[in-house]
């Protein structure tokens, strides 16, 4: 297993639009066990394969409290949606430390391959429904600061640009 790195707001490669995983073969196997390796050591609830520069359909995710319940989606396809719409605060690793409040669905039925390569359909609501589609986007090349206001998108932007200056020159 390995940790990757996390891709940052604004890096323009959080833009791309993946595109279907064509075999689940050992290759994305590997990629799923270093996502979830990497999703717990940065404490996250999800990560999509765009995070870390892989534009393949891949999402893992654990919203358990114990942390020991993930759940791999691959090629995720939503299949209904509530007329129901939640708002909710979201956070993201790749915008660290900038919360806000976006709207979803709140229940959803998502299909996708497992990391064995079977189909099976989820059903999810609250934080699960949440982070599907929160990852889901990423797929899409949407990052959630994009719900946002321009002005608060504006305000992202530069205090993202600013830390990763600081950052490269430690
Ligand atoms: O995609 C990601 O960057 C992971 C993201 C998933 C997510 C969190 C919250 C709502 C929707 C999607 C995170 O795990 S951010 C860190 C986190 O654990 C968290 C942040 C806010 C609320 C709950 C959890
Ligand atoms: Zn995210």
């Amino acid at each position: 297993m390995a940790l990757l790195p996390i891709l940052k707001y604004p890096d323009p490669r959080l833009h791309t639009r993946a595109v279907p995983v064509q075999s689940v073969d050992h290759r994305i196997q590997t990629l799923v066990s270093d996502m979830l390796q990497t999703m717990y050591e940065a404490s996250g609830i999800g990560l999509a394969a765009t995070q870390v520069d892989v534009h393949e359909c891949v999402i893992v995710m654990d919203t358990s409290e114990s942390r020991d319940q993930p759940v791999v989606l691959i090629n995720p396809e939503i299949t209904e949606r509530s007329e129901e719409i939640v708002l909710g605060e979201e956070g993201c690793l790749s915008v660290p430390a900038v919360y806000d409040k976006v709207e979803r669905h709140a229940r959803i039925t998502v299909r996708a391959l497992n990391r064995d390569g079977q189909p099976f359909e989820l059903e999810a609501e609250g934080m699960p429904a949440v982070c599907v589609q929160h990852e889901m986007d990423h797929l899409r090349g949407k990052v959630f600061v994009e719900y946002l206001s321009p002005l608060k998108r504006d305000r992202i932007r530069t205090k993202m640009l600013k830390r990763s200056r600081e950052e490269q020159r430690r």
